[in-house]
């Protein structure tokens, strides 16, 4: 029997790519009518099989089995093989049992600064601004502090959940930099960086997580990190995995359809674990059939919860995934915030201009626990996760890029620091003490009622049951007693209603 002996790695083959402006993409969708008049005449049923009957000879003395002068052989072959064959871009017949996994051999990973944050060979910086540069920059060592605070007030009860962003900075601040005002956004739930990016204020992130009176997004009735803001194009984040894509699929074709919308865009967020749901197909079918300006950004932070990769998907990444629907793809270094607003920018230019998707993967690792449920010490390494901190940084990467770029400096970073930890304590400490919205709040929005119609009976019996339990044991039930202090109104709006709602 042979033995296994180690796994030898050899060296990759010479990437085969095509250049970034030259891919053969296809054309985008932008009509479904058909080119052909359909035929009323109705097919003979069962089809029959072609007659027996000896064939043609060539000129060439072989024998014809396509009936048809040559004349009519060659329209055919014209209407018919334009492509090839219907469904498949350019192709051609090969003798050749050629099996193959991949579009080009190897897919390259796009990157401007190595780990030292220094240009690598031959790239170039995409154009910003050092307002621009320092703006991301800004974004990115503020994520880490709100979600250090946040992490530790779940820990000590104060809050009942949180996720932090750690090790994926670049990915997130640097596409959310490569999108305009007027952009639409669908999160997963890491992406809290992008939307404190587009000038969401940390009142109202703390708001959220906190669930109080001032949490415009889910007015208290969702778990931490589930923001939702109209106002910064931000749609609501959804638990369910990857439910976020068909939702981003059909906004990109709505703007496609919109003349008012020519120009704008839809980011959607997605971790390689949701790659893995229906839902990530049902959304790049849509989307690359029905067209509409979309960037399907992959972080892909090599794990979902304590599933790693490798026992996520066998394909190369989730990158390969892209020309099968047809989709102009870029892998793009995830650490490397200069590399992924460059992919991204350009990401857009493309969907916008071909109102279609574009898929970018960006390679990542996700530093932090998955969330404040998850104990990451019990499926990898320590030393792992501090080498991934240490040797390939996200923040320490643009950050020696700026101070070599004379941009950047030790004073100005401590009070840098200073600044974000003041403004994030004093937003904490504000949320902490604000009383939660009024209780009836819970049973408002489940249903959408036009004005003039009344809420459906079943909502309007379980708030009418909520306030006779309250008039019962609202004061004499301790744990209810302290409850009810923490709620605008104290549970009075609910209590001696006929159920109707506000
Ligand atoms: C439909 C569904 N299945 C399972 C879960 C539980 N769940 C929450 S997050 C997660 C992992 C997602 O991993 P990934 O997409 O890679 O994102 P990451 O957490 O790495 O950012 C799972 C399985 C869920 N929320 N929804
Ligand atoms: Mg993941």
């Amino acid at each position: 029997m042979r033995r296994a002996g180690p796994i030898t790695r050899v060296a990759a083959p010479t990437a085969t790519v095509l250049p970034l402006r030259g891919l053969i993409t296809g054309p985008p969708p932008t009509s479904h009518r058909l080119t052909t008049t359909p035929t009323s005449a109705p097919l003979p049923h069962p089809t029959p099989l072609p007659a027996f009957k000896l064939p043609a000879t060539s000129q060439e003395g072989k024998p014809l089995y396509v009936p048809g002068t040559a004349e009519e052989r060659q329209a055919r072959h014209v209407r018919m093989s334009s492509p090839l064959r219907r469904g498949t871009h350019e192709s051609w017949w090969t003798p050749e049992r050629a099996f193959f996994n991949a579009v080009a051999k190897t897919i390259p990973t796009y990157r401007v600064l190595d780990e030292e944050g220094h240009l690598v060979r031959g790239a170039q910086v995409p154009d910003v601004t050092k307002e621009e540069a320092m703006a991301m920059y800004k974004t990115m060592t503020l994520i880490p502090i709100v979600d250090n605070v946040l992490y530790q007030s779940q820990r000590q009860g104060r809050i009942s959940f949180y996720m932090q962003c750690a090790g994926e900075e670049a990915a997130v601040v640097g596409s959310a930099a490569a999108m305009l005002p007027d952009d639409e956004f669908f999160g997963q739930y890491r992406e809290s960086a992008a939307l404190l990016h587009r000038g969401f204020p940390l009142n109202s992130l703390m708001a959220q997580c906190f669930g109080n009176v001032e949490d415009t997004s889910t007015k208290g009735r969702q778990m931490p990190v589930h923001y939702s803001a109209p106002e910064f194009g931000f749609h609501t984040i959804t638990s369910p995995l990857a439910t976020q894509m068909p939702q981003a699929a059909g906004a990109a074709y709505a703007l496609k359809l919109d003349e008012s919308r020519q120009g704008d865009c839809v980011i959607c967020y997605f971790g390689d674990g949701a790659a893995s749901e229906g839902d990530f197909h049902a959304a790049l079918g849509m989307n690359s059939v029905l067209g509409g300006p979309c960037i399907w950004f992959c972080r892909n932070n090599g794990f979902a919860i304590s599933t790693p990769i490798i026992d996520q998907y066998a394909g190369d990444g989730i990158a390969s995934r892209g020309p099968g629907y047809g989709l102009d793809t870029i892998r793009v270094d995830g650490n490397d915030a200069f590399a992924v607003l460059g992919a991204v920018r350009e990401a857009r230019r493309r969907a916008v201009e071909g109102k279609k998707g574009v898929l970018v993967e960006a390679m990542t690792y996700r530093v932090g626990h998955h969330s404040t449920s998850d104990d990451s010490s019990k499926y990898r390494a320590a030393e792992e996760v501090k080498e991934w901190s240490i040797v390939d940084n996200p923040i320490h990467r643009l950050r020696a890029f700026l101070v070599e770029k004379g941009w950047w400096s030790e004073p100005e970073e401590k009070a840098m620091l200073a600044k974000h930890k003041a403004d994030v304590l004093t937003s904490f400490k504000r949320a902490e003490k604000m009383p939660k919205p009024k209780l009836g709040e819970m049973f408002n929005d489940v249903w959408a009622v036009k004005r003039g119609e009344e809420v459906p009976r079943v909502i309007m019996e379980q708030r009418a049951e909520l306030g006779r339990l309250l008039k019962k044991y609202g004061d004499a039930w301790e744990p209810w007693r302290r409850e009810r202090k923490k709620f605008v109104e104290e549970g009075e709006d609910v209590i001696d209603c006929d159920g109707r709602g506000t």
